[in-house]
């Protein structure tokens, strides 16, 4: 639901009902029976934000869907808060994947008093809108969003349930070194706080161990055409071609490196482990890799029962985060039943304590936010599909086949710094 349709029923609610809200909490209020809720539920709004139109509103739709998935199962579970029946409504605001749109979204979560945030998609937009949220003391989850800036500006609302780009720059560079024993590589970004962050640590990995970066060119978040860049990178022929962005980039870059003979193979990050992904580069997207924060998917403890509901619900495949919007919405309800309170206040030092055993994973914090023992697995397209070829959990590179290691760190204590 937008902010505009909930105001809309905001204001029917105010004028049918003119009573306010029963529980004592800025992040809950009574709902008319406007809504699915019944009459006296109290209602609890979690914002979500996601580029929902432009190149990446695939993303942003997944995202959206394991939102609604899980608040749609939260509102049959007669779950209660703080000895109250309550509800959940997501309102879902389209950020264009832009900074600025980004923190005037998060602005409007302020003043419409959501409990709390899951998003935003990218880290060009969930970089400048947690200082917002941070200011507002709502919590939030980035299920997607991995530039390492986000946890490191010392905001005890920022959580993320997906490892970062320290994690997944160096698991690619290791992996391109060692497994793919890469000796040239010539490096791609979009210059996005993502697309440039990841591709910084997968230069530093790469480089100390060993591999010579021949080249290094830039393009841009809204582009098509890479023939030039291409024609530059093929005449200092790479081993490999690493791409930093999303897959309305990847797609295309690929497809014209064929057009151009250059064989080398491409890698990258999640930004591009999708399956648009391998619809937009065509042909030569066989046997090209990118890798996802995680384990593999078939190594994920609910992703085959989440994968089922979710193509029961939607009628779609999942793109990529969904499972991590469902985990990050489940984790942030499971704070507020531990508080007994939708406060943010009450329920955000909850959020830093959480233990939650995700269809992702087991979910917990350290005490930046970042989650504890993420690891980050490398995919391959083959035969037209994302398969898993290695985990990287810690320093050592397993292959996908062998059972995943446990997070190596899950149950280690938190590293000294300040207390979220
Ligand atoms: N993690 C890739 C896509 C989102 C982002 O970090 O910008």
């Amino acid at each position: 639901m937008t902010l505009a349709r909930y105001s809309l029923i905001a204001s029917a609610v105010v004028a049918l009902t003119a009573c306010g809200n029963k529980e004592e909490t800025p992040a809950a209020e009574t709902a008319a029976p406007v809504s699915a809720t019944a009459p006296g539920d109290v209602v609890i709004k979690i914002g979500h934000a996601a580029p929902l139109t432009g190149n990446i509103a695939h993303l942003g739709k997944d995202n959206e869907n394991g939102v609604r998935l899980a608040i749609d199962e939260l509102n049959t579970e007669n779950v209660e808060i703080g000895g109250k029946k309550v509800k959940f409504e997501m309102v879902s605001e389209d950020d264009q994947a832009d900074p600025k749109t980004a923190t005037t979204v998060a602005q409007r979560f302020v003043d419409a008093k959501v409990a709390g945030v899951i998003g935003h998609l990218n880290s060009g937009t969930t970089i400048p809108a947690s200082k917002i949220y941070s200011d507002a003391g709502i919590p939030q989850i980035s299920p997607s969003a991995t530039n390492a800036a986000y946890t490191q500006q010392g905001f005890k609302t920022a959580f993320r349930v997906i490892a970062n780009d320290i994690a997944q720059g160096g698991a690619l560079g290791e992996f391109a070194a060692t497994t793919l024993k890469a000796k040239k590589v010539a490096i791609i970004d979009d210059r996005t706080a993502y697309g440039q962050g990841l591709a910084d640590e997968f230069e530093k990995a790469a480089k100390a161990k060993g591999v010579t970066v021949v080249g290094r060119e830039f393009t841009t978040n809204q582009a098509t055409d890479f023939m030039a860049i291409l024609t530059t990178i093929k005449g200092k022929k790479p081993d490999i071609i690493f791409y930093g962005g999303m897959d309305a980039q990847a797609g295309p870059l690929t497809q014209q490196l064929k057009k151009l003979g250059v064989s080398a193979k491409v890698i990258g990050g999640d930004g591009f482990q999708t399956g648009e992904y391998i619809k937009l580069a065509g042909d030569n997207a066989e046997g090209q890799y990118a890798s996802q924060p995680g384990m593999p998917k078939d190594k994920m403890p609910g992703f085959g029962a989440f994968n089922e509901k979710y193509k029961a619900k939607f009628n779609t495949d999942i793109q990529i985060y969904a499972p991590f919007t469902y985990d990050a919405t489940r984790v942030m309800v499971a704070a507020m039943k531990k508080a007994g309170s939708s406060d943010p206040a009450k329920y955000l030092p909850e959020m830093a304590k959480t233990d939650y055993a995700g269809v992702t994973g087991p979910i917990k914090f350290d005490a930046k936010g970042d989650i504890l023992g993420g690891n980050v697995t490398v995919y391959q397209v083959k035969n037209g599909v994302w398969e898993a070829v290695a985990t990287v959990g810690g320093a050592a590179l397993a292959p996908a086949a062998a059972p995943a290691p446990a997070p190596a760190d899950a149950a280690a204590p938190a590293p000294a710094e300040a207390p979220k």
